[in-house]
């Protein structure tokens, strides 16, 4: 089977540098987004997205004349359906994009195509949802056209090689269909493709981001004991690892992105009795920016009337990707506490960032401020200099959400450092 041309349908942080990348592989590639501003911006040579060498690796494929942007789906060997599935109001999923571009694709569907849904969806969604919209077409999924779920697994911030490296699971609604896709992959996957079945293959995508979620809450549950008997959580976990089957992750402002926040809550809803664990972790995860400003407030008495400069305001580490923040929830509720917040998200220019204002650099973030708080542990912040700080601030007070800073240079500057998983001293 030959895969000469395909269609990429969402062009988002998956389905961009999943297009640029089949593209660069010799393949002509259809990139189709719905938002009118997303394909101005792509077709112009910009980029509505930060991740390390996607503008490179963009600009090669649409100079290759293999990737073209377009605002609707057209025929193709295969489709791509790399579409965002959030959660709607009660944690619920939101299939709404999926089952738009399966809609899209259906009257352009022909005989021999490959359809593969790579967007997190609940369990059952490619039997249950996509195959019937696919066959309006008249076509049997399976028998007249392929069908397969291939999750992606890459990490924000190591997209471009892991796309690559990683292994790929892929599900076929039958045999010839999950060999169809793994064709298809084969043409830049250097990981292992293993096959399966396409429910099995939504369940470990699901299995895979609800274990990270579940092992992050009992950490922040760590960081939270800790904090009470007084002692360092962070000393506590790498001694901790020393063991050679122990492997704790680190506790922080809370767990964002729209991968691990929501994931888990598609099992909680497909099977509430039974997700009692994962529903949980979910809510100690969720509860974690409430945590931190109560931690706070403890530690230097009431917010209210205090400057407060907010180091980061991304859901992580050098990404400038907003979405489901703990940074921007714990700002969001020091403000309602009364304090007044001026944030430094070196990935944003805008001015704002749903209603907390952003300072242009560090130095007037900190300025006549009286509480440093670092969200984000950003690579631009790791220089950060207590001497510096303590210069420009009104009063020496800090608190470190993420571990970043030298509790030691800190306090000889005379600032009281206050350490998310560290007990009030
Ligand atoms: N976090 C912690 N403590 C940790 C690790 C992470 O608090 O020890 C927080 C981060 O700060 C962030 C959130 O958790 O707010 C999630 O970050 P992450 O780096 O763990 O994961 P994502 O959401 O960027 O990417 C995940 C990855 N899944 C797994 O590692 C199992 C990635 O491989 C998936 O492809 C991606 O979700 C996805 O798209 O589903």
């Amino acid at each position: 089977m030959k895969f000469q041309k395909i269609c990429v349908l969402g062009l988002g942080y998956i389905g961009l540098p999943t297009a640029s990348t089949f593209a660069t592989h010799g393949v002509q590639v259809i990139g189709v987004d719905v938002n009118p501003e997303v394909v101005n911006t792509l077709r112009n040579g910009g980029l509505h997205i930060q991740e390390p060498g996607l503008r490179t690796l963009v600009q090669a494929a649409l100079r290759s004349g293999n990737l073209t942007i377009q605002n609707q789906p057209a025929a193709a060997e295969a489709f791509i359906i790399a579409v965002p599935t959030p959660f709607r109001e009660q944690k619920r999923a939101d299939l709404r994009a999926v089952e738009a571009a399966a809609q899209a694709i259906a009257p352009l569907l022909q005989r021999g195509n490959l359809v593969v849904l790579e967007s997190t969806s609940p369990p059952l969604t490619t039997v249950e949802k996509v195959a019937p919209l696919l066959e309006m077409s008249g076509l049997r999924s399976g028998e007249d056209f392929y069908l397969a779920y291939v999750p992606e697994r890459v990490l924000p911030g190591s997209i471009l090689r892991e796309l690559i490296e990683n292994d790929r699971v892929i599900g076929g609604v039958n045999r010839a269909s999950a060999e169809a896709a793994r064709h298809l992959y084969s043409l830049f996957v250097r990981g292992e493709l293993l096959l399966t079945d396409a429910t099995t293959a939504e369940m470990v995508k699901l299995m895979e981001n609800t274990y990270r979620d579940v092992n992050i809450a009992v950490a922040n549950e760590f960081a939270r004991l800790a904090e009470r008997f007084g002692i360092n959580v962070w000393e506590a976990i790498e001694l901790a690892n020393r063991h050679p089957r122990v492997n704790i992750l680190h506790p922080g402002p809370g767990v964002g992105g729209h991968c691990i926040s929501v994931d888990p809550w598609f099992l909680v809803e497909a099977a509430p009795d039974l997700a009692r664990l994962i529903r949980t972790a979910r809510e100690v995860n969720d509860g974690q920016p409430h945590h931190v400003v109560e931690f706070a407030r403890q530690a230097f008495g009431d917010l209210h009337g205090l400057r407060i400069a907010a180091l980061g305001l991304a859901y992580k580490a050098d990404v400038d990707d907003l979405r489901e923040s703990p940074a921007i929830e714990i700002c969001r509720l020091f403000q309602q506490a009364g304090a007044e917040v001026l944030a430094f998200e070196p990935y944003r220019q805008e001015p704002q960032v749903d209603g907390i204002p952003l300072g242009r650099d560090l130095n007037q973030v900190l300025q006549a401020a009286d509480l440093l708080v670092v969200l984000v542990a950003h690579r631009q912040f790791r220089s950060l200099s207590a001497a510096a700080a303590a210069q420009l601030m009104r009063h020496r007070q800090a608190l470190d959400a993420v571990n970043l800073l030298n509790r030691a240079a800190w306090e000889k500057e005379g600032f009281q450092v206050l350490k998310v998983g560290e007990g009030l001293r």
